[in-house]
């Protein structure tokens, strides 16, 4: 049986989970923020350190944009994770770029660096760090707009699962603040999610995979 293992409100688990789900992969969840033993055991499997990591069979995959390669390598025959057509496929590998880079600046220093906050330099990364993840956030929402409801060609694909994984995250965050003590840090890193994704993130809440994978 394929074994996912995540934390349940993290973007890069999501992700996975929606990778799992357009390809129609039956999967077990671990969580490893409910049951610390079983974040250990995911550790011990990926030297990567980080959750998601997939078990499926032999293979160990640690990194949720490796996962979506994987699957992609591994079960060719099921819908696309990455389109075809090259422009497309650029585009694809253009957004997940994107959302990468925001997601990362907001987890990084929102959580990670958050210790070095005392430093007489701490102003100024953050600073040029939030600039640069709300450069790729602006970016995103150029391309997602309601006239254009998939952001790398005429399907869903990697690119609106990333995509939508964060604007869920993110926007989620101010409605779970007083759940976690990371989540007051990241909204302090100063980025803003522009309303045209929450819009975007709209146009495809209802798919089936989405809804199954919220448990809605
Ligand atoms: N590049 C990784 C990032 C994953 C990541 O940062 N996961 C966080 C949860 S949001 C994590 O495992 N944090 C725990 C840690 O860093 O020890 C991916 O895409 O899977």
């Amino acid at each position: 049986m394929r074994v996912l293992y995540h934390f349940p409100t993290s973007t890069f688990s999501r992700r996975a989970r929606l990778c799992l789900a357009h390809k129609g992969l039956e999967h077990e969840l671990k969580d490893a923020r409910a049951i610390p033993e079983q974040g250990d055991e995911a550790r011990r499997l990926s030297p990567v350190g980080t959750m998601p990591v997939l078990v499926d069979g032999g293979r160990v995959v640690g990194d949720s944009t490796a996962i979506a390669h994987y699957l992609e390598i591994a079960y060719p025959g099921g819908p696309p994770l990455f389109p075809k057509d090259p422009q497309a496929a650029r585009d694809c590998l253009d957004v997940m770029n994107l959302v990468d880079t925001a997601m990362n600046i907001l987890v990084d220093v929102g959580t990670r660096y958050w210790k070095l906050r005392d430093s007489a330099e701490w102003d100024a990364v953050r600073a040029e760090r939030a600039a640069r993840g709300q450069r790729a956030l602006d970016a995103l929402a150029e391309r997602a707009t309601p006239s254009r409801p998939f952001v790398a060609g005429d399907a869903w694909s990697c690119a609106d699962i990333f995509l939508y994984a964060g604007v869920a995250w993110f926007a989620g965050i101010p409605a779970r603040v007083a759940t976690n003590p990371l989540l007051p840090q990241i909204l302090s890193v100063g980025m803003t999610l522009p309303l045209g994704l929450v819009e975007w993130k709209k146009l495809h809440e209802d798919r089936a995979d989405v809804r199954h994978v919220e448990g809605r």
